[in-house]
């Protein structure tokens, strides 16, 4: 397995729109494992293959659920507890109830704002070994599909803001990758 660079607003590469999968070959299973590290690494929750520049639809998540039988007490679950692989992900019906969670970004590090979206998503998809599943989400794993299925849309969560909020995120985030490539020269 290998980190991968996780790519920051404002980059143009975060606003491509992913292809569909052809084949869930292992090529594509090495670069979901790659995903999985980096995400853990980061840490992050979530992570969709755009943000570590393929514009592949794919998306991983861990959001810490685990099946009940689980022991508690082991040491990696603390940091693996469920991984979950989705590949072209489709939306097959929202909820038309929202509700709202605090959302942040990998690629919009140290920036955190309240997002409403819907509560509940019913999804196909197909698994890391290209079986075709369905999955009924809600609550926090339904806020997160949602965020990653708009990364391979090439949405943020920033773009739902105030055109006020969005620019003042993206003015500090390009600040801050111009002093960071100060320090690289
Ligand atoms: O790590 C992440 N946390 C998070 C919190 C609330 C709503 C969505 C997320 S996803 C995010 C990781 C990420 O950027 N995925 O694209
Ligand atoms: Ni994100």
């Amino acid at each position: 397995m290998a980190l991968k660079q996780i790519l920051t607003e404002p980059d143009k590469i975060l606003r491509e729109k992913s292809l569909k999968v052809n084949q869930v070959d292992e090529d594509l299973q090495k670069l979901m494992d790659d995903m999985l590290e980096t995400m853990y690494a980061a840490p992050g929750i979530g992570l969709a293959a755009i943000q570590v520049g393929v514009p592949k639809r794919v998306i991983i998540l861990d959001i810490g659920l685990r099946d009940k039988s689980e022991s508690t007490n082991d040491e990696k679950q603390v940091t693996r507890k469920n991984p979950m692989y989705f590949v072209n992900p489709e939306i097959i019906t929202k909820s038309t109830n929202n509700s709202t969670y605090e959302e942040g970004c990998l690629s919009v590090p140290g920036q955190f704002a309240e997002i409403e979206r819907p509560d509940k998503c019913h999804i196909k998809y197909l698994d890391y070994y290209g079986q075709p599943k369905e999955l009924v989400a809600e609550g926090m794993l339904a806020t997160c599909i949602q965020h990653e299925m708009d990364h391979l849309e090439g949405i943020l969560f920033i773009d739902y803001l105030s055109k006020l909020k969005k620019s003042m995120i993206v003015k500090k985030l390009t600040k801050q990758k111009e002093q960071l490539d100060r320090i690289v020269i």
